[in-house]
């Protein structure tokens, strides 16, 4: 057996797969936008550590000013897009921070992980969505079903544990779910979502291709971390969504760190989208602190599985500029590496670039703080004043069958029968 190796170029904003060694019955994968080949000169890997700023050094990527002078150059999207770009990432920011305080103040329970900072990768994939479409993502949920479409008050209404959330109080912080969405939920174990994502996009092949329903091209987006990469679950995956050429994108959050690990210490090769190729499809590194970018990559995968063409794995170099979870008193990660990504917020660079290029006014972003503003206070006092679940929805939906552990022959809660607490068994 000959291996023949694989050519890439070397672009770390967007690197194709130009495979010289074709599998059957395939073409050979590429992703070959103009914009793709536009960028390949243009090295934004940012990296966390001294090791990965050497890295990039010797790659002489262009100061952070000229990438941002370069992207102005480019109209890359409409005035219209720009402000839904927008509205979407202060509405992903500002729930967050209202989650913060609420979290504070004793109106939720249990652990709760924000996405401050990487909304650039929420909304640049999930805005470029249909609603048919699924979203399967991790604990850091919120801001993917915001951006999925989900209302705040369903989401903050389920922070709160309350009967008007969108699992009806009984999922939490991290378990967002919505079939009206379809957001296939958020996993709490890491890598757990993965395969659901799979089977989804399994299902959507099928419905097209053994079950003749023309018009269902519709894609997963799996949303996941760093240091989910190193589990079995995201290897599997990849190979049978290769396998099958399936219609979903693996989108990786890779915001450097996983709890207090930094993804440098714990993966034997640090850049994740090589991945990709070696089983057999794309994988394109991308700027996630710069949502214009994140978008066209984002287009170029979801349009390439919505054509049948099959997966990419996409990864989005970003950061948290919060701890691990609202627990984390975040005191291992270097001062001067937040410092650093604070600088590069995506939210101040896309307003950068819309007054720029003359696409909304102070007053037209102000607007939307505004509203954005209005909309989260409706939303915690709609969670405040709904009703906790009824008791008797306790163990709904925990137990594949409801007359099973939790439910007794006579239909009560074995709960509730006052032997129940007897010996080890505890509810
Ligand atoms: C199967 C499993 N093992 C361990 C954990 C404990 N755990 C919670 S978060 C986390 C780190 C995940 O990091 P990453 O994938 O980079 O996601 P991030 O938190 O950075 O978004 C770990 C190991 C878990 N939730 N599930
Ligand atoms: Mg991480």
């Amino acid at each position: 057996m000959s291996f023949t190796a694989t050519k890439f170029s070397h672009s770390l904003l967007a690197v194709p797969i130009n495979s010289s060694t074709p599998r059957s019955n395939d073409k050979p994968l590429s992703f070959s936008s103009d914009l793709f080949k536009h960028n390949a000169s243009s090295s934004s890997f940012l990296g966390s550590t001294q090791k990965l700023l050497r890295l990039n050094a010797r790659r002489s990527p262009p100061p952070v000013a000229a990438v941002l002078l370069q992207q102005t150059s480019n109209l890359l999207i409409t005035k219209e897009e720009g402000l839904v770009l927008y509205e979407d990432m202060v509405l992903g920011r500002s729930f967050e921070d209202k989650c913060a305080e609420m979290y504070y103040r004793g109106k939720m329970f249990g652990f709760v992980h924000l996405y401050n900072g990487q909304e650039a990768v929420s909304t640049g994939f999930i805005k470029y969505l249909r609603k048919e479409d699924c979203i399967v993502s991790t604990y850091r949920d919120h801001v993917h079903a915001l951006s999925k479409g989900v209302p705040s008050r369903e989401v903050m209404s389920e922070l709160f544990g309350k009967a008007t959330g969108c699992c009806r109080g009984q999922g939490g912080s991290m378990h967002m779910f919505s079939k009206e969405h379809n957001v296939l939920g958020g996993f709490a174990f890491i890598g757990e979502g993965i395969p659901v994502a799979t089977g989804a996009a399994f299902s959507m092949k099928y419905k097209r291709e053994v079950l003749n329903q023309a018009d269902s091209d519709n894609v997963t987006l799996a949303f996941f971390g760093d240091g989910t990469c190193n589990n079995g679950q995201f290897f599997e995956c990849l190979n049978m969504a290769a396998l099958w050429k399936l219609p979903i994108v693996f989108v990786v959050e890779n915001n450097l760190w996983a709890i207090g690990m930094s993804h440098l210490r714990a993966t034997s090769d640090p850049e994740i989208w090589k991945k990709g190729p070696a089983f057999g499809m794309p994988g394109v590194h991308v700027d996630g602190m710069d949502v214009l970018k994140v978008r066209e990559v984002a287009k170029e995968a979801i349009d390439r599985a919505r054509r049948g063409e099959g997966p990419s794995l996409v990864e989005c170099e970003t950061y948290r500029f919060r701890g691990h979870s609202l627990a984390d008193p975040d005191e291992l990660r270097n001062p001067a590496e937040k410092q650093h990504y604070a600088g590069r917020d995506p939210i101040t660079a896309l307003k950068k670039y819309l007054f720029e290029n003359k696409l909304a006014t102070e007053q037209e972003l102000k607007a939307i703080d505004k509203k954005i503003d209005e909309v989260l206070e409706e939303a915690v006092d709609f969670a405040e004043k709904s009703p906790a679940p009824a008791r008797s929805q306790l163990l709904e939906n925990v137990f594949a069958d409801p007359k099973g552990f939790g439910i007794g022959p006579d239909g009560r809660y074995r709960c509730e029968d006052p032997k129940f607490t007897e010996g080890t068994a505890h509810v």
